[in-house]
């Protein structure tokens, strides 16, 4: 088994406010600790920006810029232009958003950042809902699952952020887990050699949210990529599409079953998320297979 190298160079500290088990916070800490200490963190209103806290009583070592749900991207290209100016062209600026401050409030800047190519870490913490305010669905939570403003769960698909950003041309956006540290570890270190805009959306399974139990965020995370549900792949330029895992290892049948947000849900639809599932796998390897 490979070892993990890790080494906490302690830009994440303890005494953090997140929910207790929650792998959004290992996340963070492994992220941080990759981009190190020059860095900047430009964050919207999400459970990362409760869990960051504020000044005085951040839980970063790094300057944390908290601005609007709207305008996350925006913000880091004039913090990273602003660095430029200021004769600091190596320090990272990283946006830490979650997934309604990405796929549905903050998209508008999302685009324009990434059609200017601004050089910037984009980093969605996707918990496939908007969990700090109570656990509403967005444009990411998935077909079945409900939520609090989904309560028979949601009847239209997860939004496909990946394939919109990479219509961008973006050089770099890539699905990443804390199920899978040494991918996210190599995903970051990847990142931060490229200019331009980079984006890495990180599946964080909410205990709250998803109703998992408080020991189990890493499991889930796990078999939602074992199952194909949030598959680890990469593009490049738009266009070169890479799969990180060698294949599926089990049905979406275990993954929902793990998940109180599910359990309404009947075998027909089950079976109707399975085939969306393989359909999708199925794509994307034809789109990972026409790089060979
Ligand atoms: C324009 C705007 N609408 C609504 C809000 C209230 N609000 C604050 S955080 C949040 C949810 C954000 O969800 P997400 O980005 O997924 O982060 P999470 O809480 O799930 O980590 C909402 C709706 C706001 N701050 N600004
Ligand atoms: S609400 Fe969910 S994502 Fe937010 S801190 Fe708690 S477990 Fe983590
Ligand atoms: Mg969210």
């Amino acid at each position: 088994m490979e070892c993990i190298d890790y080494q906490d160079v302690d830009i994440f500290h303890s005494g953090h406010v997140a929910c207790a088990g929650c792998v959004e916070a290992l996340s963070l800490r492994v992220i941080l600790n990759i981009v190190g200490q020059d860095a900047v963190a430009v964050v919207p209103p999400s459970c990362t920006a409760v869990i960051c806290g504020i000044y005085p009583n951040s839980a970063l070592s790094i300057p944390a810029f908290h601005t609007s749900l709207e305008s996350a991207a925006a913000t880091a290209s004039g913090v990273k232009r602003a660095l430029l100016a200021k004769g600091k062209p190596d320090t990272t600026v990283l946006c830490l958003a979650g997934d309604g401050g990405t796929y549905d409030i903050g998209l508008q800047s999302l685009s324009s950042a990434a059609e200017r190519n601004e050089d910037i870490l984009y980093i969605c913490f996707d918990n496939e809902g908007y969990m700090n305010t109570g656990g509403q669905k967005s444009s990411s939570t998935p077909e079945g699952a409900a939520t609090g403003s989904t309560p028979l769960g949601k009847t239209t698909r997860k939004k496909n952020l990946v394939d919109i950003m990479a219509a961008h041309r973006v050089p770099y956006i890539t699905t990443t887990s804390p199920g899978h540290i040494l991918d996210m570890k190599a995903k970051v270190k990847k990142a931060l050699q490229i200019k331009g805009t980079k984006i890495i959306i990180v599946l964080i399974p909410c205990l709250a949210g998803w109703g998992v139990a408080d020991d189990a965020g890493i499991k889930a995370a796990r078999m939602a990529v074992d199952s194909g549900i949030f598959p680890l792949y990469e593009v490049e330029d738009g266009e070169r599409y890479t799969v990180n895992q060698l294949a599926r290892t089990q049905s979406v049948k275990p993954y929902l079953a793990l998940q109180k947000r599910y359990r309404h849900i009947s075998e027909e639809q089950v079976e109707q998320l399975q085939i969306h599932t393989d359909k999708a796998w199925q794509q994307l390897l034809l789109r990972a297979d026409q790089q060979q």
